[in-house]
């Protein structure tokens, strides 16, 4: 389980720096003590239209936080830039989430994993009408090949991640949910991220039949989760992670509840 963190700063908070890495910083020990098994900090929103964010200001939101934590849980930095992602390395990250899916080099130089995400165009760009003949196909291809060339120059953890949301309608998600085995039956390990994303908002709705708002995505996150983990993907990446352990433990990771029923409850 991945849990989220993102150091990014809050419109509704004036308590400055230290406010911003310290919260931060206070939720990754929260989601440690809810089961997470990596804490993946990042310093730039990806979402569609996000404003870029300049390197020395990314690096001074990340690394800080990324020293504090590395003592206590395995983290990896969500960067594109490989300058970030090698001082996050030298402050204890030892995994790069790159949703760019370019930063290989950096990671068999830095002796880290790597995850390799895939993204049609960047977040300025990707939701502008993506097109594919066969989007299952074209993102394993893409993958695959990513990921051989990380092998190849020497990365030893690489995993694979179709990038739910970056470039895709909400029909291209749920084919590529819908295809996970077959990423899985590459061998490499693959991570997925649903969590909060708008897809879910278009197809959950509320009550009054409007598409669900983000924070009213929590079962629509923990159901897909829940779906990925079947499928044999050994990493989702969530906000929720309290919630999505107990999802796991009744029907995502079988194996999970059988050593636990062991010890007693
Ligand atoms: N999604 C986001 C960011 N990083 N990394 C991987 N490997 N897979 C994903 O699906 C993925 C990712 C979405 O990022 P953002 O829109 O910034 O929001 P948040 O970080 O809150 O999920």
């Amino acid at each position: 389980m991945m849990g989220i963190l993102n150091v990014t700063p809050d419109s509704f908070s004036d308590g400055g720096e230290w406010f911003e890495s310290e919260r931060a910083i206070m939720r990754a020990h929260e989601m440690i003590a809810e089961g997470a098994d990596v804490v993946d900090v990042g310093g730039e929103s990806t979402r569609p239209g996000a404003e870029p964010v300049p390197a020395d200001e990314e690096l001074r939101r990340v690394v800080p936080v990324v020293e504090a934590l590395a003592g206590s849980v395995r983290v990896s930095v969500d960067t594109t830039k490989e300058a970030v992602a090698e001082a996050a390395v030298h402050a204890g990250a030892s995994l790069i989430n790159d949703v760019s899916a370019t930063l290989w080099p950096a990671a068999a130089r830095l002796g880290v994993g790597w995850v390799a995400m895939h993204r049609k165009g960047t977040a300025a760009t990707m939701q502008r009408d993506p097109h594919y003949d066969d989007v299952a196909r074209e993102v394993a291809a893409m993958l695959v090949d990513r990921a051989g060339r990380a092998a190849a120059a020497g990365v030893a953890e690489v995993w694979i991640d179709p990038g739910i949301g970056f470039g895709k309608t909400v029909d291209h998600n749920l084919r590529l949910l819908g295809s996970l085995g077959d990423l899985v039956a590459t061998g490499y390990p693959v991570m997925v991220g649903t969590s909060r994303k708008s897809f879910l908002g278009t197809l959950a709705r509320t009550v009054d039949g409007l598409p669900a708002p983000v924070d009213e995505r929590l079962a629509a996150s923990l159901a897909t989760a829940t779906w990925a983990m079947q499928q044999g993907v050994q990493m989702v990446r969530v906000h929720d992670v309290a919630a999505t352990v107990q999802a796991a433990v009744l029907v995502g990771r079988p194996q999970e509840r059988s050593s636990r029923s062991e010890v007693g409850a």
